[in-house]
């Protein structure tokens, strides 16, 4: 397939309500939209970069930057085998992880839609039917303002039918939190993600939350930190589920070699993108380590090539993928993400990532658009 053109777009898009973490609270996300056309078909991914570099070195300022003079050029005028060259021709680019993989999954997205394969079908290699066909489905819960704001988000997420919650923690919103939780929802499978909030100093903090059977904790230690996970997982008895340290498949081995957790969550912005996923979960499956396919306050694009992800047959615990209407009033695709009652997401059999793009609200929330063309075009 020839890469014409790409085409980025910086959307604003405010958030129901405030997503707060141990490194921020946000509003408003600012998200880069990527469509990759060759002869007339379109395939888009998102840029999952936050607003500001705090949960890894990347933010939509920088990742607007690296798509546009680094990834695109690398990429438009090029005839392209297969979506997994992108990976090859991006990974001389040190980090960006995120502003190569939102290209790099907007040609997997292009390449299921020439093929009029459904996205799930083209990474899995043209597999006749998905390991799952709904996807189950968890919810991060932001920090909130008291305990009692956090029970009655707990509560509208259960009774909606999720079936795990996350919990955000940091220094200060911890132990006495969860205690109160677990207290208020003794059967409920919880857990918690303090996005790199502690040290190892604070191994005694973190052990009495063991008291709480959290199904796991993640990463609880510095984002680029894999061997004090390992010290602090020997002194756990809740498993500790990586986030922000593995970023390759290679990490994964390492942290694995290491026992520095049991459980990885895989992002594919944080890996840059399906081909670096795909590996990554191949080296957790064959450790008998379980995955989840985490989130990034994504718009549609990005929920939906989640929702594809989660197919893989070692996606097998709840994700952080959950419908659009917890974070957006309207999103950007058509239908928005929904759930059923019993906390799942049932996989379309669609071309490419499986919904429609909504152009008019995508024109609406559209605060920037530039097109990278093949030289001489
Ligand atoms: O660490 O998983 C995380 C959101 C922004 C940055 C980091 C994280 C998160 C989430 C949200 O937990 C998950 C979601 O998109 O629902
Ligand atoms: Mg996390």
């Amino acid at each position: 397939m020839k890469i014409e053109r790409i085409v980025l777009r910086q959307l604003r898009m405010p958030l129901v309500h405030f997503f707060e973490t141990s490194f921020s609270r946000t509003y408003e996300r600012n998200i880069i939209i990527v469509e990759v056309v060759s002869e007339g078909v379109s395939g888009w991914g998102e840029i999952t970069a936050g607003e500001h570099p705090f949960y890894n070195e990347e933010w939509t300022a920088a990742a607007w930057i690296i798509a546009q003079d680094y990834v695109a050029p690398r990429i438009v005028g090029k005839v392209l085998d297969s979506a997994e060259d992108v990976n090859g021709l991006t990974r001389h680019i040190r980090g960006h992880n995120m502003a190569r993989g939102g290209v790099e999954a907007a040609v997997w997205d292009l390449q299921a839609r020439r093929k009029g394969n459904p996205l799930w079908k083209e990474i899995a290699g043209g597999v006749a039917s998905p390991a799952r066909r709904e996807i189950p489905c968890g919810v991060s819960i932001g920090i909130q303002n008291t305990v009692d704001e956090l029970i009655g988000k707990i509560e509208t997420e259960l009774s909606a039918g999720y079936q795990r919650i996350k919990m955000k923690i940091k220094p200060g919103w911890d132990v006495d939190v969860i205690r109160r939780i677990r207290e208020r929802f003794p059967k409920t499978p919880l857990m918690a993600d303090a996005n790199s909030a502690y040290t190892l100093a604070d191994a005694p903090l973190l052990k009495q939350l063991d008291a709480f059977g959290l199904t796991m904790i993640e990463q609880p230690l510095a984002h680029d930190d894999i061997i004090d996970h390992a010290a602090l997982q020997a002194q756990l008895a809740t498993p500790i589920c990586l986030d922000e340290c593995i970023r390759t498949a290679h990490h994964a081995e390492q942290a694995i070699r290491l026992k520095a957790g049991r459980i990885v969550n895989i992002k594919l912005g944080r890996v840059g993108g399906f081909g670096e996923a795909k590996r990554l979960h191949d080296v957790c499956q064959a450790a008998g380590i379980p995955v989840w396919c985490g989130g990034m306050l994504e718009a549609g694009i990005g929920r939906a090539h989640n929702i594809a992800l989660a197919t893989l047959p070692n996606f097998t615990l709840p994700g952080d993928v959950s419908a659009s209407k917890r974070y957006w009033k309207r999103d950007i695709i058509a239908p928005e993400v929904q759930t059923t009652a019993h906390g799942t997401i049932v996989v379309t059999d669609k071309p490419g990532f499986g919904y429609e793009i909504d152009q008019d609200f995508l024109r609406h929330v559209t605060v920037r658009e530039e097109t990278v063309s093949a030289k001489g075009q």
